[in-house]
């Protein structure tokens, strides 16, 4: 007999996903496989966003289908890539997931879309496809050393060699953004561009700022020499995992009572406040000791400043105490917020220049960037597509490679953005990294754990420690659910290869084997695999967007995130001018780099895909859909709750609404 089988593909619908090569199909069975047939594709058959279907003709029953193979052959000289979506066979019976470039002369095996954990492949043919499938992976997608001491990344320098494994989607995309953004700001800002004088007045500074704002970036402006304001930013700026509860006065700053007791809640002491929890410190030690860059021949500053801050009977936030050296000495004063005016400002700029470096590098480049890099290594490397986990994570995974090339070509490379623009530029930035490196420790990364760890559960406001603590809450219960379905006992996760072999990467990858980091470098729980990849997940999408999407608000005005410091910090009291300040910090040409750079990495992209959106259908049983779907209703709901929150606010609070935030490190 004559046994016909239906199979549909279908072509992505990005631009440039159709394909006029020539494109073969073979089904395998597991009683047999199909001739190789070659799919008419002279007509309009593999168009974008296409769906057709075929009739594949056997001599006998195939089975179980298990594989589809897939091979195209280039008709030009140079190929023409082609996105596949997925194939149906039969209608929805079997699901070949397939979502990715097939280019040049390429032969795929891909497998029907059930998840599967390794031990669940009993049949040879899966395991020996699995192994090639995870064999090849391993091969184009190498770790190299960045830089000693530091986590490792992908070997591959050009965004456009990426395999086509990775390039979701048109890869070029985010190049022209890149390029195309930079050039366009550029011929804006033209006129200041190659100045490397210092700034002449804040109304100078003014008129170059008026050229690109945002409603928050004039508020920031209005508002940034006000100590409210400074404290607000702690908490809901850019870098709000800094502040910490401060139980004891530490020894190299040596605040007295009498220093402070004055902006104090009248008839309280130091001691008292401390002990009602309504001090916080916040320490650049980090910085201390790092070289600082040199631009246009002349040599930049960066201090590593210690900030005190008190809660008052408002609950608003307030310095009261700056030390911009590690050191106590007379030579290094601490200031007060009711010295001389020029004195106090000057001592805030230093900290929030400080600021600014630490948070580019350590918050933003470290802990987000390269390490959403090292997960998204681990996944492409130890797992294989029909795995569980591939499915889960790899959303979340795109265009970081894309993006993380580019950072390191272009902004932390010799001569780029750093070393243009940034007090940390040279060989500083390593350093910083490098000690940054031993402080990324498990708990820190886990936002409940960090929150506790830091004493901050109390303090009012404190939008990122309630918005996150939701995102975390609701990421966390749709990986119980999901793990609940493929990991019903903990010896599932034991006897799982491919996992073990995931965290084992990201143990001696990521964290260079540290065990002080508390990374596990092995998974012995259901629960300990839900914690960890709810701080995957929750790195990737939610981390990112709270540190990356606030950057242009709060650093567009210059003198409120200084990237570099021109002048040493001040020895004494009483002298500062308006002059020292515009002497201090950054030039016009480091201010016009730096501003061109935040503002082109805050655009949102052309193809955005929020959290929780799986737009490509990898899970193919209904169970995990179902989960899918009731995450997406949590994550409305939080964002409701944010819009909510935010009414009647100044400035409101929106860097973690679900709504507004990538899947992935994307940008
Ligand atoms: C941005 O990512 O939006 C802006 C980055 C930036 C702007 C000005 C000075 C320094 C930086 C930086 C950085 C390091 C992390 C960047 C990774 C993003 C590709």
């Amino acid at each position: 007999g004559v046994y016909t089988y239906i199979v549909s593909v279908t072509t992505g619908d990005m631009f440039f996903a159709h394909t006029h090569d020539s494109v073969y199909i073979t089904l395998i069975g597991t009683n047999s496989q199909s001739d190789k047939k070659r799919l008419d594709n002279w007509g309009p058959d593999f168009t974008k966003g296409s769906t057709h279907q075929y009739k594949i003709h056997c001599k006998e029953r195939l089975g179980d289908i298990l594989l589809i193979r897939l091979e195209k052959v280039n008709r030009s000289y140079r190929g023409d890539d082609w996105f596949c979506s997925k194939l149906d066979c039969d209608g929805e019976k079997s699901y070949f997931p397939c979502y990715r470039w097939v280019t040049g002369k390429e032969c795929l095996e891909l497998r029907e879309g059930t998840a599967k954990k390794p031990n669940e492949d009993k049949l040879d043919i899966l395991k020996e496809n699995r192994q090639k499938e995870l064999d090849i992976r391993r091969s184009l997608f190498r770790w190299t050393t960045y830089k000693e001491g530091i986590l490792k990344c992908v070997d591959i320098q050009d965004p456009c060699k990426l395999p086509p494994e990775i390039t979701f989607l048109f890869t070029k995309s985010t190049e022209f953004v890149f390029t195309g953004a930079t050039a366009l700001m550029k011929l804006k800002l033209l006129e200041w561009q190659d100045c490397t004088d210092s700034w002449t007045s804040m109304e100078q500074i003014e008129k170059f700022f008026n050229v690109n704002k945002t409603d928050k970036s004039v508020y920031v402006q209005r508002k940034w020499k006000e100590d409210d304001f400074f404290g607000y930013q702690y908490l809901n700026g850019t870098n709000p995992i800094m502040i910490k509860k401060c139980k004891q006065i530490p020894s190299n700053f040596p605040v007295t009572n009498f220093m402070v007791s004055g902006f104090l809640d009248k008839s309280s002491s130091l001691q008292k406040e401390m002990e009602k929890g309504n001090i916080f410190l916040v320490d650049y030690q980090l910085l201390d000791d790092i070289p600082a860059n040199m631009i246009h021949g002349r040599t930049q500053y960066i201090s590593a400043p210690l900030c005190l801050l008190y809660k008052d009977t408002h609950n608003q936030l307030k310095p009261i105490a700056i030390q911009l050296k590690q050191t106590a000495d007379p030579e290094n004063p601490i200031f007060l917020p009711n010295d001389k005016e020029e004195d106090w400002l000057l001592a805030k700029i230093f900290v929030r220049s400080a600021d600014f470096n630490l948070f580019e590098l350590v918050t933003h480049l470290l802990r987000t960037h390269l390490l959403a890099e090292v997960f998204c290594m681990a996944t492409l490397r130890q797992l294989a597509c029909v795995h569980p986990l591939y499915k889960l994570l790899i959303p979340h995974m795109r265009y970081t490679l894309q993006i993380n090339i580019m950072a390191r070509n272009t902004l932390v490379n010799k001569g780029g953005l750093f070393d243009k623009a940034l007090s940390t530029g040279g060989n500083g930035m390593y350093k910083v990294l490098q000690k940054a490196q031993e402080s990324m420790t498990y708990s820190s990364l886990c936002l409940p754990d960090d929150i506790k760890a830091r004493g901050v559960e109390d303090i009012p406001c404190y939008y990122y420690r309630d918005d996150g603590l939701k995102l975390w809450a609701v990421i966390n219960s749709f990986v119980q659910s999901l793990l609940k379905y493929y990991y019903p006992n903990d010896s599932d996760v034991l006897e799982d290869t491919e996992l073990q072999g995931w965290i084992n990467d990201i143990f001696c990858e990521g964290f260079l084997q540290r065990e002080e980091s508390g990374i596990p470098n092995s998974f012995s729980t259901v629960n300990e695999l839900s914690k960890f990849l709810t701080m995957v997940i929750f790195t990737c999408s939610v981390q990112h967007s709270a540190v990356n999407s606030g950057q242009f608000d709060f650093s567009a005005w210059m003198p409120n995130a200084s990237p570099t410091m021109q002048c040493p910090p001040p020895t004494k009291k009483g002298e500062t001018t308006m002059q020292d300040i515009l002497q201090s910090i950054a030039d016009v040409s480091s201010t016009v780099d730096s501003l061109a750079a935040v503002r082109l990495l805050s655009t949102t992209s052309s193809d955005f895909v929020k959290l929780g959106d799986y737009p490509e259908k990898r899970f193919t049983e209904e169970s995990p859909q179902k989960m899918i779907a009731q995450f997406q209703v949590d994550l409305k709901k939080i964002d409701n709750e944010i819009v909510h929150r935010n009414e009647g606010q100044e400035i409101g609070y929106t860097y973690m609404r679900p709504s507004l935030m990538e899947n992935s490190v994307a940008i």
